[in-house]
């Protein structure tokens, strides 16, 4: 049971809860709306849901800070809802994966409140303090969401750690019982049925302050290979953990075959290359088009046999691919087809950020309409430092968290079908023509191709088993592979950009079949923008 790896030929689904179906008009998306979307989820074809977190929580950064890890926030629904979206999905073939967040609580947490009361509250050591020493912070470090990482309690006159907002303290670790009360509720969502999780900043929780360690501290390890024992490694669970830090060697401890860790991690190597180095996401810089293919090449060769990847160009945090190395306008369609074969096409298992099967886009909203805590906070910092408002709204237009967090667009009618209420961020204006109604209509939609890729997955198990080799390395327009096993070959071959170029690589067309084209024809090797092809053939 425990080696039993479904997950190797899966495709996932992010649902981000609050932004993808109201189902009461209150403008907030909730459980019940899920369920009434399962059946599109079947006809997509993916096999697991991982749902952001949907527990009771004061929503200072939407859910990822937690209140009651036992409950359900009641404007997602209840226990109950929780528990029929399990079973419901079960019947449509989906298992679903909780996003679990052990870093660090809500403030608002029960084991906070008692933690902040005394010095000797059994609670006090749940969470990273240090003494007040005349009036100063322990150290300088600053949180991910700005600000200093140390905030002051007067009850106990110290401070405590926290990496994320001040309304998410940090978890002490290296405290037996804290680390045993996450295995007793693990354990119980594990005993509801559900499938798997999705561990939100998973290297972070070995933290070591006083050293300035924040993530891949020593006993990082050692704990997931505990918190592993103790919960899911007794079945056939997927598990993803998030990690900003991981290299290709951390990696293949992280996803190690032998199933002491996790199925996988999410790394995002590729995902920093289009800032300016040494400098923060909002950056911005060109995409190094010949260093992405490196930095995935290097993933793909690196845990061929020794880990397992993940494939993601989209989530919760991050812009919409189309906006961001694909084309939003003229060739919406097709570059964001591109980059679903180019991605689809490699080892590993592939995660469908909502909405990313419509080709939905980033928007371009003033900044009273933005909601991010993380997009706030950097408008003020930054204003606060003297940079150009033109600037900042550059930035934030490319690279908020809220691009992925706008109403996903169900239909043409008000409000993209997604509330009959005032949703809680605004619905892109492109609605009209980008929704789910239409691509379901259109055989050759987003929607269409993303579909066809999961079964190619299905079907043909090089997807699955097929080693990596990149080609035409050094070539600025495009991007192609083979990925090959005993028994077949396949090519991917993508032009990545807007204009028509030729394939410089001989082949022999008549020996393969086109398993997917993105365009309606195919001449030879003239490649239009963003033209997509897998070709495939037995040996
Ligand atoms: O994200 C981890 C994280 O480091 C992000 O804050 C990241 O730096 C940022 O989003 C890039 O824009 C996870 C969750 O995915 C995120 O939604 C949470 O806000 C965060 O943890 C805290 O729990
Ligand atoms: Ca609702």
């Amino acid at each position: 049971m425990k080696n039993e790896q479904w997950w190797k030929d899966a495709v996932i689904y992010q649902i981000y809860p609050k932004s993808f179906k109201d189902s009461n008009g209150d403008g907030i998306g909730d459980i019940n709306g899920i369920i009434s979307k399962l059946d599109y989820l079947e006809k997509l074809g993916i096999d697991a849901i991982w749902l952001s977190p949907v527990y009771k929580s004061p929503q200072d950064d939407n859910g990822y800070d937690i209140a009651d890890y036992q409950a359900i926030d009641a404007m997602f629904g209840t226990l109950d809802d929780m528990d029929l979206l399990i079973s419901e999905a079960k019947k449509h073939h989906i298992r679903i994966i909780m996003d679990l967040v052990l870093n660090h609580t809500s403030d608002e947490h029960y084991w906070f409140q008692e933690a902040k009361k005394s010095r000797d509250n059994p609670y006090h050591d749940y969470y990273v303090w240090r003494d007040n020493e005349e009036g100063e912070l322990p150290n300088d470090m600053q949180s991910v969401f700005g600000g200093p990482a140390w905030e002051y309690v007067e009850e106990v006159d110290q401070y405590y750690f926290h990496q994320f907002s001040v309304k998410q303290p940090d978890l002490n670790w290296d405290n037996d019982a804290v680390r045993h009360e996450l295995y007793d509720m693990i354990n119980w969502w594990i005993d509801r049925g559900v499938g798997g999780f999705r561990l939100d900043v998973i290297d972070q929780i070995a933290k070591v302050p006083d050293l300035k360690i924040t993530n891949n501290g020593p006993k990082l390890h050692d704990y997931i290979r505990e918190l592993n024992e103790n919960t899911f490694g007794k079945g056939a669970f997927i598990t993803v953990g998030e990690a900003w830090g991981a290299n290709v060697d951390n990696a293949k401890l992280y996803s190690n075959p032998d199933g002491s860790e996790f199925s996988m991690v999410f790394q995002f190597e590729h995902i920093g290359l289009d800032q300016q180095e040494g400098k923060e996401k909002w950056d911005l810089a060109p995409l190094p088009f010949i260093k992405l293919k490196q930095v995935l090449t290097k993933w793909q060769e690196a845990l061929d046999g020794s880990g397992w990847n993940s494939l993601f160009w989209d989530n919760h945090d991050l812009p919409r691919i189309v906006s961001r190395w694909g084309n939003d306008q003229l060739y919406r369609k097709e570059s964001a087809k591109m980059l679903a074969v180019v991605l689809h096409g490699m080892q590993g298992t592939p995660y469908i950020y909502q909405g990313e099967e419509l080709g939905m886009t980033n928007v371009q909203y003033p900044i009273e309409d933005y909601e991010d805590l993380e997009t706030l906070n950097m408008y003020h910092e930054r204003k606060k430092q003297g940079y150009q408002e033109e600037d900042i709204m550059r930035s934030i237009h490319a690279k908020s968290r809220d691009n992925a967090r706008t109403p996903m667009q169900w239909d043409a009618s008000d409000n993209a079908g997604f509330t009959t209420g005032t949703p809680w961020l605004k619905v892109n204006p492109n609605y009209i023509e980008i929704n789910a109604k239409d691509n379901l209509e259109d055989p050759n939609s987003v929607f269409a191709c993303y579909q066809k890729l999961i079964a190619l997955r299905k079907n043909y198990p090089v997807f699955v088993d097929g080693h990596f080799k990149l080609l035409l390395e050094e070539d600025e327009n495009f991007f192609a592979y083979r990925r090959e096993d005993e028994d077949s070959e396949m090519l991917v071959i993508a032009n990545f950009f807007d204009q028509q170029v030729n394939l410089p690589l001989e082949l022999n067309l008549q020996d393969y079949d086109i398993l997917y084209q993105n365009y309606k024809d195919t001449s030879g090797n003239l490649y239009r923008p963003y033209e997509a092809r897998i070709y495939y053939k037995q040996k």
